[in-house]
């Protein structure tokens, strides 16, 4: 079977990125050949200080995005990381199998940390290993992420390769990243050299998947552009950092590929591109924004899904710890 597992961290303030360069492939991939797992990972959002109020407010917002956007939790097994145990308990094995030198390397973790690395918590250094975990619990086989996961993604493979070569068996799958598509990494609506993130203090900067008409119109009118027309090919937006942001967005929000859409708007002035991409992305976000709102009404319901998905994912993951603890010799697995 080809199998998908994906997370994304309940850590508050969902933004079009994690719609385009996650969560709208995770539908896409759960209407194809694959068997789809979905978790929102609470225990890698703690690895920096988190209110508890709003950790469960955003874990629960995060499920109510899931399935606003179209993620149906019948289909796909649509689950929180702490409720299923064997996450931290395989996660803990690979930390004994990840190196030191492996985790030195990660640039999300020097990014994170800043400058006070000494500072920063031992679960933020030790991200990845958690993260191997979360995949490979499931023998997951494909992994739709953005680009900035790639780096973790290639350590996932070099955790399943060692623990194999180790213990002498073919136990873990070297799992697939996914990264595809026009918008595999959004970038600032401020600066187009830094990627669209919730972390970043202007609110402008980015769309926030809970962001009203009036609100992503606006942003999109503000973002920063060049004064050039558009391009009608590809190689016309090197070098046009945001310009070619807003063309990806546009082509990733209407399903085209952005030779299709440039065939449409090439020699347009962004006054006149940018009313578009207003409309495209209220006509396409502004739905998911209602839904949320109407599914976090109800939060039983919400509590009730993750639960059963929960059950659901312990089903896959139990036999595969069990396996994982014999080959490492534990007693009584
Ligand atoms: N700008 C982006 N473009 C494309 N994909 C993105 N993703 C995030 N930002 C972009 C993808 O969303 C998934 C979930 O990511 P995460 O839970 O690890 O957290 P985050 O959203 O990546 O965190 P932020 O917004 O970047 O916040 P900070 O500022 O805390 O770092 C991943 O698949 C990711 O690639």
């Amino acid at each position: 079977t080809k199998r998908v597992f994906s997370g994304i961290q309940p850590s508050g303030g969902l933004t079009l990125g994690n719609y385009l360069g996650a969560v709208k492939r995770f539908v896409e991939m759960q209407a194809e050949d694959y068997e789809t797992i979905y978790c929102m990972v609470d225990l890698h959002a703690i690895t920096v200080p988190q209110e508890p109020k709003k950790l469960a407010h955003n874990t629960r917002e995060l499920c109510a995005f899931f399935i606003a956007s179209g993620i149906d939790p019948e289909k796909s097994i649509l689950f929180n990381q702490s409720q299923v145990p064997e996450h931290t308990q395989l996660g803990w094995i690979f930390n004994c199998v990840a190196r030191m030198g492996w985790m030195n390397r990660m640039t999300q973790f020097k990014d994170k940390a800043g400058k006070n690395r000494e500072n920063a918590s031992v679960g933020l250094f030790s991200y990845p290993a958690l993260m191997a975990a979360d995949i490979l619990l499931y023998h997951a086989t494909h992994v739709p992420v953005g680009d900035d996961q790639k780096q973790h993604l290639e350590l996932t493979r070099d955790v399943a390769a060692k623990f194999n070569h180790d213990f002498g068996v073919e136990f873990f799958p070297i799992t697939e990243p996914v990264i595809q598509g026009p918008a595999t990494r959004v970038m600032s609506f401020r600066d187009g050299s830094k990627k669209m993130s919730k972390s970043d203090p202007s609110d402008m900067s980015r769309i926030n998947m809970t962001d009203d008409a009036d609100m992503i119109a606006q942003k999109i009118r503000k973002a920063r552009t060049d004064p050039d027309a558009l391009p009608s090919e590809q190689k016309g937006l090197e070098g046009r950092a945001e310009a070619a942001n807003l063309v990806n967005i546009y082509a990733a929000l209407s399903d085209q590929s952005v030779d299709q859409v440039l065939s449409d708007v090439g020699g347009k002035q962004f006054s006149e591109f940018k009313p578009m991409l207003a409309d495209l992305a209220v006509e396409k976000l502004a739905p998911i924004a209602d839904e949320m709102s109407r599914l976090m009404q109800d939060t039983h319901e919400i509590d009730a899904i993750l639960a059963r998905g929960a059950e659901r994912a312990r089903g896959v993951a139990a036999p595969i710890l069990k396996r994982t603890y014999e080959i490492v010799g534990m007693v009584g697995a």
